[in-house]
């Protein structure tokens, strides 16, 4: 299946440095900064550097190091935000919103780490 990456979506300008973000990290091949309107007292957007639509598009074309980095990326947010499982506020949610049913807005992918309170049951 082809993957029609926009190159005008709101994360691409952020990666080009045409729009400001609050970055809490960055590596090689990925970008985290602090969503622009938190659903929680810690909501952080970990995007991977390269044009990718979703993780669909991701896992089936990125690249073995770019892999690698991102998923060290999401833990390395964690960390350093301080809701690693375990320690201090207690752990957190990847979401990763693919596709229309996924209700994705931004097509770049994007992770959202969620934590600094109880988050409550998601999935029955
Ligand atoms: P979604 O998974 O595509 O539905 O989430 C998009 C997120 O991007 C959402 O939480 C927005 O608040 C966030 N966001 C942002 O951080 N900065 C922006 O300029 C825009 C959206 I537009």
């Amino acid at each position: 299946m082809p993957y029609d990456y926009d190159n005008q979506n709101i994360f691409a300008k952020i990666l080009r440095g045409e729009i400001p973000n609050a970055t809490v990290l960055e590596t090689e091949h990925s970008l985290a900064f602090n969503d622009i309107a938190p659903q929680a007292p810690v909501h952080v957007l970990v995007i991977p550097k390269g044009p990718y639509v979703n993780y669909d598009h991701f896992a089936a074309e990125a690249s073995d190091a770019e892999i690698l980095d991102f998923t060290r990326a999401i833990d390395a947010v964690a960390r350093k935000i301080g809701v690693t499982p375990g320690a201090g506020a207690g752990g957190y949610r990847l979401i990763a919103n693919s596709g229309e049913a996924g209700v994705q807005e931004v097509p770049h992918l994007h992770v959202h780490v969620l934590g600094g309170r109880p988050l409550g049951r998601m999935l029955e």
